[in-house]
C-alpha cells in the first residue's frame, strides 16, 4: 500500500538548506523550537478570517463572477439528489486519484433495502510513477487493464456492466457522464488529459482494451462519493469531506444559486475544490517558510496552496522539512541528519499518524526515526511528536475553517438561522490520524456554533457512494427514458399540427354546408362588428365560464361597465333547468336592487357559453351542455324562453331579453369595439371555442349571399367523430371516460382549463406506477379527481421559482417529492400545456386561412379577441398559440387582443346593435 508521502514531491533532490549559525544554547534551542512550532499556531481570528474569506470566494464563484478570479472553483457535479436508499443493482466502480499512487476497482451491490448491505469486493492497483507522470492514454489504458484484471476474477455475469468513475481532480462537469479535467493535482501530471473529457478517455481505453462492454454511466468526484455513500441516518449527508492525499469538500447547494447552471430548480452537489484556496490576506499569515519550501519543490508550485497545508500527501513532508531544519539548527538529533531525512517524501502520512498515536507513540517514533537513519534521544522523540502535532493540528484547524465556511454557505443558501446537517468524512487522514477528526469537529463547533453537525465516517472510502451516484444516474437515465416515452405523444411536430389544421378546415366546410361534421358551425345572426355608433344602457348576463356575472353596460362614446360576480353552485349547474334559471333571475334582481335599477326594463344581452342553434338573435336552442353543466330539461330548449319563463315566474320583474350570444361572439364584439379588424373570437378557459366572421354565401341554412355573419364553430366538439384519435393518448381517454360527457368535446378535453389538470394527474399516476415519480408511492390524494387544478400548471410553469412552487403545491397535496420528481412534474405540465396551446394554434390557423381564402387575399391582417383564464394566466400559452399560428398560417398577420371586459360587454354591444337596427326598421 503506497503510503501518502513520496508521490507528488520531486524525487531524490536535496531539500533547500537553511543557514547554519552553530549550535544554540539550551535557552536558544527551546526558543528556536518554540519559534518554529509557533509558526504552525493558527489563532481563532485567523481561522475566522479564513472561514470568511473562503465563504466570500465560494459565493463569488457561485455568482459566476470571473474577476477577480475566485480562489475556489465551486464546480457543479450534476448530482441533484442525495440517495433514496432505493438504489439497487450491481455496479463496477473505478476510483482514480483519491489515494495518490493507486487506483481501486470495486464491485458494489446495492440491495435497495435500507440497512441491508453487501460488502463491496475491491482490488487496489499501484500506479507506477512513470504512468502518473506519463501520457494520459497510458494512464487510462492502465485503468482499463486493471478493470479487466479485476473483472476476470469476479464470479459475476459480465453483461451490461454499468460503471461509476470516481475521478478525484478538479473537473468541469456538463452532465453526470461528461467531465473535463481542469488541472491535475496530487502528484499526477499526465499529458494530453487537461481540457479533455475524462469519461470519453476512459470509454476509449475500455474500447481499446476490448475485453468487456462496460457502460460508463457517471463520473464522480471522491467527495461526492463519500457524501453519497454515508449510511442513511435520520437525515442524509449533505456535505462530503475528504482528507486523503489531497483535500476537498462538496455539499448540496440550491441550484438557483449556481449561476453557471441555467437550472433554477432543486439542489445540486457542488465540489468546492478548496485545495486551490489561496487568498493571501487570509492564508498569508499562516503560511510558514516550510510551506513555501514544500510548494516550491512540489510538482505544481503556486497551486493547491491550501491543500498543501492539509492533504496527507504533504503532512509528512512538512514534518520532514521542520525536522531537517531543527536538526540543522542543532536542536534535534544533536544536529545530526541522514540522507533519508534530507530526501523528499521520506516521511509519510502513516509515519506521522503513528508517531502521534498516543498508544504506540514514543516507541514508534523511535523506530521510524531509526528507519530514517537517525538516532533520536528521548527529548528528540518528544520534540518530533510536537512537530507532528503542530503540523497536523494546523491542518485539522484549517480544514475546520474551510468546513465552517461550507456550513455558513448552506445556511445562507437556505436562509436558515440554525442548520442541522450531516457531514460524511472520508480519506486516510481522517481515518488514520488519531486526533485529526476530533480537532476538526471541535474547531467546527467553535467556528459554526449555530450549526448542529453530525460527522459520519464513510464506511468504504466512497465506493458505495459512487455506486449510489451510478445507480442514481442509471435510474435517472431509465426514468428519463420512461418520461420521454410517456410524454412523446404530447410532443406534436409540424406535420401533425398541419394535419389538425387541415382536418379542422375540412370539418368547417362540412359544418357550414350543414353536412355531418364534428364542427357545428352555428350561425349567430351577428352580422357586423360594432361601428361605434351604439348608445344606451344595457343589462348583460355572462354564464358559462368560471364565474357567472351580471353587468350593467353604459355605452356612450365609450363603454362603462358595472358588474357583479355570482356563483353557480354545482348542485344548481347540475340540478333542474328551472332551478338554474330561477337562480339566474335571483341574481339579476339582486343586482338591479344593488344598482338601483329595480323596476327598470333595460335591454338585456345574454352571454350563454354553450352550443346553441340560434334561430335568431334572441332565440337559441341549447344543443347540449358542456363544461360540467348538466341542468335537466334544457337541452333542446330555447334558453331565451327558459330565461323569460323564469322572469315571468318572478313577478314584478321587467326584463327585455334582446340577444343571446356565445362567449366567443361576445369576446369578438367586445374587442371589435376597440379594433375593427377583430373578426375572430377565441375562448380558452374552462372550455374552449372560437367564432369568426364567415361570408354569408358559405353559410347554408341562412338566406343571403352577401355580407358576413359570425359563426360559432363550437370547436370544442372537434374530433368527436374520431378524427383526432391519432393524437389522443390513454390519458386523454381516462379523462374523457371520467367526464360527465364521455366521447364529447374531445378537442376541448385536450385544451381547456377544465381538463388539463386532470390529464397531468393521470400522467403523474402513470409515472408513479412505473416508479419514476414519488418513489412509486401512489398516494390517496393523487387518486382524487380534479385535485390537480389547471391553475397549478400556470403556477408551476411560471417564474424562475417554479421548483419551490412545485414543491409547495405538491407538498400541499401531500406528495412526498424529491427535486428530481419536481423537475419531472414540471416537464409533464409543460408537455400537456404545450400540446394544448399548439392544438389551439392549429385551430386558429385553420380559421385565419379560411378567412384569407374566403377573401382571396395573398396576405390577411386580422385580430383575434381572446378571453379565458387559461389563456390569460398561463405564462407561455398565448405565445405558443401565436407561434403555432405563425408557423401554420405564414400568410396571415394575426394580432391577439386580450379582452379586458369579458364578453358581457360584447353581449351588450350586440344588444345595442340589435336595438339600433330595430330602431331603424321602426322609423
Ligand atoms: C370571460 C368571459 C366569459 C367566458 C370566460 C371564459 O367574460 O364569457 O366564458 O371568460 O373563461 P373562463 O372563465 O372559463 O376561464
Ligand atoms: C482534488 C479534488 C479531490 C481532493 C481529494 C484534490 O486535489 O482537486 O478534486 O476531491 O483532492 O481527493
Ligand atoms: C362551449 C362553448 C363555449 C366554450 C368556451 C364550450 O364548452 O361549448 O359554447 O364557447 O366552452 O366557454
Amino acid at each position: 500500500m503506497d503510503s501518502i508521502g513520496s508521490a507528488g514531491l520531486r524525487q531524490g533532490e536535496e531539500a533547500l538548506s537553511y543557514p547554519e549559525e552553530g549550535l544554540p544554547g539550551p535557552s536558544d534551542s527551546s526558543e528556536l523550537v518554540q519559534e518554529c512550532l509557533q509558526q504552525f499556531k493558527v489563532t481563532g481570528a485567523q481561522l475566522q478570517q479564513i472561514q470568511a474569506s473562503l465563504l466570500g470566494s465560494m459565493e463569488q464563484a457561485l455568482r459566476g463572477q470571473a474577476s477577480p478570479a475566485p480562489a475556489v472553483r465551486m464546480l457543479p457535479t450534476y448530482v441533484g439528489s442525495t440517495p433514496h436508499g432505493t438504489e439497487q443493482g450491481d455496479f463496477v466502480v473505478l476510483e482514480l486519484g483519491a489515494t495518490g499512487a493507486s487506483l481501486r476497482v470495486l464491485w458494489v451491490t446495492l440491495t435497495g433495502t435500507e440497512g441491508h448491505r453487501v460488502e463491496p469486493r475491491s482490488q487496489e492497483f499501484v500506479i507506477p510513477q512513470e504512468v502518473m507522470l506519463g501520457a494520459g492514454q497510458q494512464l487510462f489504458d492502465f485503468a482499463a487493464h486493471c478493470l479487466s484484471e479485476f473483472l476476470d476474477v469476479q464470479p459475476v455475469s459480465k453483461q451490461g456492466l454499468q460503471l461509476g468513475f470516481s475521478f478525484s481532480f478538479p473537473c468541469h462537469q456538463t452532465g453526470l457522464d461528461r467531465s473535463t479535467l481542469i488541472s491535475w493535482t496530487k502528484g499526477f501530471r499526465c499529458s494530453g488529459v487537461e481540457g479533455q473529457d475524462v469519461v470519453q478517455l476512459l470509454r476509449d481505453a475500455i474500447q481499446r482494451h476490448g475485453a468487456y462492454n462496460i457502460d460508463v454511466v457517471a463520473v464522480v468526484n471522491d467527495t461526492v462519493g463519500t457524501m453519497m455513500g454515508c449510511e442513511l441516518g435520520a437525515r442524509p449527508c449533505e456535505v462530503g469531506l475528504v482528507v486523503d492525499t489531497g483535500t476537498n469538500a462538496c455539499y448540496m447547494e440550491e441550484a438557483r444559486h449556481v449561476a453557471v447552471l441555467d437550472e433554477d430548480r432543486g439542489r445540486v452537489c457542488v465540489s468546492v475544490e478548496w485545495g486551490s484556496f489561496s487568498d493571501v490576506g487570509a492564508l498569508g499569515p499562516v503560511l510558514t517558510t516550510f510551506d513555501h519550501t514544500l510548494d516550491h519543490e512540489s510538482l505544481n508550485p503556486g497551486a493547491q496552496r491550501f491543500e498543501k497545508m492539509i492533504g496527507g500527501l504533504y503532512l509528512g513532508e512538512l514534518v520532514r522539512l521542520v525536522l531537517a531544519h531543527l536538526a540543522r539548527r542543532g536542536v534535534l538529533f544533536g544536529g545530526g541528519t541522514s540522507p533519508a531525512l534530507l530526501s523528499r517524501g521520506s516521511i509519510l502520512l502513516e509515519h506521522v499518524a503513528e508517531m502521534e498515536d498516543p498508544s504506540a507513540g514514543a516507541a514508534r517514533v523511535h523506530a521510524i526515526l531509526q528507519d530514517l537513519g537517525l538516532s533520536p534521544g528521548a527529548s528528540d522523540v518528544e520534540l518530533v511528536q510536537h512537530v507532528c502535532a503542530a503540523v497536523c493540528t494546523r491542518a485539522a484547524q484549517l480544514c475546520a475553517a474551510a468546513l465552517a465556511a461550507v456550513l455558513s454557505r448552506l445556511q445562507h443558501g437556505r436562509e436558515q438561522q440554525t442548520l442541522q446537517v450531516a457531514v460524511a468524512t472520508g480519506g486516510r487522514v481522517c481515518e488514520r490520524h488519531p486526533r485529526f477528526c476530533s480537532i476538526l469537529q471541535g474547531t467546527v463547533m467553535l467556528l459554526a456554533p449555530e450549526c448542529d453537525v453530525s460527522f459520519i465516517p464513510s464506511a468504504d472510502g466512497g465506493g458505495r457512494g459512487v455506486a449510489m451516484v451510478t445507480a442514481v444516474a442509471a435510474r435517472l437515465a431509465a426514468h428519463r427514458r420512461l418520461l420521454e416515452e410517456t410524454l412523446a405523444p404530447f410532443r406534436l411536430n409540424h406535420d401533425q399540427l398541419a394535419a389538425v389544421q387541415a382536418q379542422m378546415r375540412k370539418a368547417m366546410v362540412k359544418g357550414l354546408r350543414g353536412e355531418a361534421s364534428s364542427l357545428r358551425m352555428l350561425p349567430t345572426f351577428v352580422r357586423a362588428t360594432p361601428d361605434g355608433s351604439e348608445r344606451g344602457d344595457f343589462l348583460a348576463l355572462d354564464l358559462g365560464g368560471t364565474n357567472f356575472r351580471v353587468l350593467l353596460v353604459r355605452v356612450t362614446t365609450g363603454v362603462q361597465i358595472t358588474s357583479q360576480i355570482y356563483s353557480i353552485p354545482e348542485s344548481v349547474a347540475q340540478g333542474s333547468g328551472q332551478q338554474l334559471f330561477d337562480h339566474i333571475v335571483d341574481c339579476i334582481v339582486d343586482f338591479q336592487q344593488k344598482q338601483g335599477l329595480s323596476g327598470q326594463s333595460l335591454p338585456l344581452g345574454f352571454t350563454f357559453s354553450f352550443p346553441c342553434r340560434q334561430l335568431g338573435l334572441d332565440q337559441g336552442i341549447l344543443l347540449n351542455w358542456t363544461k360540467g353543466f348538466n341542468a335537466s330539461d334544457c337541452e333542446g330548449q330555447d334558453v331565451v324562453n327558459l330565461l323569460r319563463e323564469a322572469i315571468t315566474r318572478r313577478q314584478a320583474v321587467e326584463l327585455n331579453v334582446v340577444a343571446i350570444v356565445n362567449d366567443t361572439v361576445g369576446t369578438m364584439m367586445s374587442c371589435g369595439y376597440e379594433d375593427p379588424r377583430c373578426e375572430i373570437g377565441l375562448i380558452v378557459g374552462t372550455g374552449t371555442n372560437a367564432c369568426y366572421m364567415e361570408e354569408l354565401r358559405n353559410v347554408a341554412g341562412v338566406p343571403g349571399d352577401s355580407g358576413r355573419m359570425c359563426i360559432n364553430m363550437e370547436w370544442g366538439a372537434f374530433g368527436d367523430d374520431g378524427s383526432l384519435a391519432m393524437l389522443s393518448t390513454c390519458f386523454d381517454a381516462s379523462v374523457d371516460q371520467a367526464s360527465i360527457n364521455p366521447g364529447k368535446q374531445r378537442f376541448e378535453k385536450m385544451i381547456s382549463g377544465m381538463y388539463l389538470g386532470e390529464i397531468v394527474r393521470h400522467i403523474l399516476l402513470h409515472l408513479t406506477s412505473l416508479g419514476v415519480l414519488f418513489r412509486g408511492q401512489q398516494t390517496q390524494c393523487l387518486q382524487t379527481r380534479d385535485i390537480f387544478k389547471t391553475k397549478f400548471l400556470s403556477e408551476i410553469e411560471s417564474d424562475s421559482l417554479a421548483l419551490r412552487q412545485v414543491r409547495a403545491i405538491l407538498e400541499d397535496l401531500g406528495l412526498p417529492l424529491t427535486s428530481d420528481d419536481a423537475l419531472m412534474v414540471l416537464e409533464v405540465c409543460q408537455a400537456v400545456s404545450q400540446r394544448a396551446a399548439q392544438l389551439c394554434g392549429a385551430g386558429v390557423a385553420a380559421v385565419v386561412e379560411k378567412i384569407r381564402e374566403n377573401r382571396g387575399l395573398e396576405e390577411l391582417a386580422v385580430s383575434v379577441g381572446v378571453d379565458g383564464t387559461l389563456y390569460k394566466l398561463h405564462p407561455h400559452f398565448s405565445s405558443l398559440v401565436a407561434a403555432t399560428v405563425r408557423e401554420l398560417a405564414p400568410r396571415c398577420v394575426v394580432t391577439f387582443l386580450q379582452s379586458e371586459d369579458g364578453s358581457g360587454k360584447g353581449a351588450a354591444l350586440v344588444t345595442a346593435v340589435a336595438c339600433r337596427l330595430a330602431q331603424l326598421t321602426r322609423v
